[in-house]
């Protein structure tokens, strides 16, 4: 596809069809992303780990702008596709189907379905996921930590995957504005950045992340005509920064195989999603691998480390309680405390979930 062709029109027209109308989602023809979106990284900058000053204003203004960034040739080919063998090894055997009976059993459950034949998936950071220079990639890193005044963790690390036949997914943020009151929520700065790391070429074919440039600054009531979505290929080595309140979509897989993107979310230490989050975990690295990681990547992985140390607990309670307890049959929970997690699953503490007084 042709890049470098600016919107036409102004997408921000208050829709009054339904996104998830079939006859909408069949046809979407995306436009091409604003040029400036698109930022190349040289093969000296990525060995520095440091974008240089001019490729950083450039980038900062177009994140800033547009609420997106593709950082073109980030990763070295060789970290994406050991992490695509990863991901064939450990899921490739499992087609739309497969995922979404994964996806109905019970928690805790690393599957989650986020639209049709699209499934998310929190895998373990082990092997190729595993690395450093994926999820404290230093060049990003050092790229994003200003955006958030220093504040920053990784809060989460999902993979999507989108099956073939996976229709246009319905226009969303991954979150909301953090205040409803628009002269506040529109003109906050950034508290969260979502990190999508094609692990295959994408194309229109096999269906990359469409985005509506500048929507993180649009209010609520603003729902975009899909066919004013924006998309280009993203290949292997490349990512696309989102503002957290970016409108966008996953296009049609229209190829014959499935398509695996990395999803990390960067975000302020305070904010936490839970929207997204509900009774699953965001991140899983074991306590021991978290420990074993470098000093200085520790800062970015507390949120890691604090869910690691939380599973381990719950797996401590979870063998104490042996192998007649049902998360699904309250009275095989025996006494439970108040401040325990609760045994359903739901991730919350007992006494604000099954533990609720009046609660079945
Ligand atoms: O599959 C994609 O390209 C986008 C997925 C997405 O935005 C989501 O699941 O929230």
């Amino acid at each position: 596809m042709a890049r470098g062709v600016a919107l036409t029109s102004d997408p921000r027209t208050p829709m009054t069809s339904d996104l998830d109308d079939p006859a909408n989602a069949a046809t979407p023809r995306p436009g091409e992303m604003p040029p400036d979106v698109v930022v190349a990284v040289s093969a000296d900058e990525r060995a520095r780990g440091q974008l240089l000053p001019e490729t950083e204003r450039a980038a900062y203004a177009a994140f800033r702008s547009h609420g997106c960034l593709l950082l073109r040739g980030v990763f070295p080919a060789t970290l994406v596709d050991a992490m695509y063998r990863d991901y064939v090894a450990r899921y490739g055997a499992m087609d739309a189907r497969g995922m979404r009976e994964q996806a109905l059993k019970p928690s805790p459950n690393p599957f989650i379905a986020r639209s049709e034949a699209r499934y998310q998936i929190t895998p373990r950071m082990s092997g190729a996921f595993g690395q450093p220079g994926v999820f404290a990639n230093s060049l990003l890193c050092r790229f994003l930590a200003p955006l958030f005044s220093g504040d920053m963790q990784l809060s989460s690390f999902t993979l999507v995957v989108s099956h073939p036949g996976a229709p246009l997914q319905p226009v969303h943020r991954d979150h909301g504005h953090l205040f409803v009151e628009p002269e506040v929520g529109l003109n906050l700065p950034v508290h969260a950045v979502n990190v999508v790391v094609p692990l295959i070429d994408t194309d229109l074919e096999t269906g990359p992340t469409g985005v509506w440039p500048g929507s993180q600054q649009w209010p609520e009531s603003v729902q975009p005509q899909p066919d004013t979505l924006t998309a280009c290929p993203i290949e292997r080595g490349d990512c696309m920064l989102l503002d957290y309140r970016t409108l966008h979509s996953g296009l049609p897989n229209r190829g014959g195989r499935a398509r695996p993107i990395l999803y990390m979310v960067y975000a302020r230490s305070w904010f936490f999603d839970d929207v997204n989050h509900f009774g699953i975990r965001s991140l899983d690295m074991t306590v021991e691998d978290c420990r074993a990681l470098p000093e200085s990547v520790r800062p970015v992985m507390i949120r890691a480390m604090s869910q690691a140390m939380r599973a381990q607990a719950d797996e401590r309670i979870a063998r104490a309680r042996g192998p007649d307890h049902s998360p699904n049959d309250p009275s095989s929970w025996g006494k439970v405390g108040r401040n325990d997690p609760c045994p359903c699953g739901s991730g919350r503490k007992y006494k604000q979930c099954h533990g609720r007084s009046g609660s079945a």
